[in-house]
């Protein structure tokens, strides 16, 4: 009986495809029992020696094997593909309550940061914190300043001077000036900012800095009174005694004048590039304010004098983080910058 040829062989089958543990697997039996040379198609082949009356019950059993195994594939294929489905979202799976990363928190460049503690220093001194152009006419940078013609500072190889005669201010001085003309006698203001001059960049010089000056004018205002502001300043920059000595220098703006040097916080001493081998730093000119800078600003040398000084603060903060090469200050790399 060919019925129950195709019964039997539909129950293995079907079993078969219920054992099917893969998709290759699956796609194996689907050749063995379908295919050009399965084992239904043998059964078509005998279809020929039946007779007609053999051949309806025949038919009818070998329609039913067909669409019972077809449907038993296709529910085994949607097994399959469930449980595809199952074990990926098991395997990417995210917790959704977790608290998100949040933007990258940022820091201040370590300029800023002295910067910042130097104006709040000064402000809870009573100093005004002035702003002033970075593009200067030659007057305020140089001339109100007593900055003779002849000057090396106003020469090309120092300043950075525009076309049409104005220039990048070589110092914050100019800031300064304004704020005399400004404010009027009794006054105090440091004037914080970017500075340009046209130098050789190398480990300690680049041509683009930051420095804060500062100036005190009121009535009998004496070298005393700058020691003193320029000894708390220090003291809170570098949070400890720092070895100092005081030369006299010579600036046109003041009279007298001083160097103040510190020493040398990188190399304690020894001699390195920052400290040009010498052990000392240049960190803090300083003076009286010249007699001709008060005149030009309306302000009467005779009635008020003042002191001044004028602190690098690239320099400073070299001193403070132990850098070495001032080109890390400006050079933008993160892996320098991030660790402020
Ligand atoms: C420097 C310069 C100093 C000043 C700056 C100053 C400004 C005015 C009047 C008088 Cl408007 N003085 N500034 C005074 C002494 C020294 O230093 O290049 N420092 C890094």
């Amino acid at each position: 009986m060919i019925e129950r040829e195709i019964s039997k062989l539909q129950t293995a089958t079907l079993s078969r495809i219920q054992a099917a543990t893969t998709l290759e697997e699956l796609e194996s039996i689907r050749v063995d029992v379908l295919g050009r040379k399965g084992s239904l198609g043998h059964f078509s082949k005998h279809f020929l020696k039946l007779t007609p009356e053999e051949r309806a019950p025949a038919g009818r059993a070998l329609n039913t094997a067909k669409e019972e195994i077809a449907r038993a594939f296709e529910s085994k294929e949607r097994a399959f593909a469930d449980e595809a489905l199952r074990q990926r979202l098991e395997s990417e799976w995210i917790d959704l309550t977790l608290p998100a990363w949040g933007p990258r928190p940022g820091s201040l460049h370590p300029v800023t940061r002295i910067q910042v503690e130097i104006e709040e220093l000064f402000s809870s001194l009573g100093f005004a914190v002035l702003d002033g152009p970075e593009v200067e006419t030659e007057y305020y940078n140089f001339d109100a300043l007593n900055i003779p013609t002849e000057h090396p500072a106003r020469d090309m190889q120092d300043t950075f001077w525009l076309t049409d005669g104005n220039l990048l201010r070589t110092h914050t001085s100019p800031v300064q000036v304004r704020g005399m003309e400004k404010l009027g006698p009794p006054l105090r203001m440091i004037a914080p900012g970017r500075v340009f001059r046209n130098e050789e960049v190398d480990p300690s010089h680049e041509h683009t800095f930051y420095q804060v000056e500062g100036m005190m004018v009121d009535r009998d205002v004496s070298v005393a009174h700058l020691i003193y502001f320029m000894q708390t300043l220090l003291s809170a920059i570098f949070k400890r005694e720092v070895k100092v000595r005081l030369r006299p220098g010579y600036f046109p703006f003041v009279e007298p004048g001083f160097e103040l040097d510190i020493h040398c916080l990188i190399c304690n001493g020894s001699g390195c590039p920052v400290c040009k081998q010498s052990g000392w730093v240049e960190l803090l000119p300083c003076g009286l304010v010249h007699p001709n800078v008060l005149r030009m600003s309306s302000i009467d040398p005779e009635q008020w004098g003042g002191f001044a000084f004028g602190l690098g603060l690239t320099r400073l903060a070299m001193m403070r983080y132990g850098i070495d090469d001032i080109r890390l200050m400006q050079g933008g790399d993160l892996r320098f910058l991030s660790q402020f």
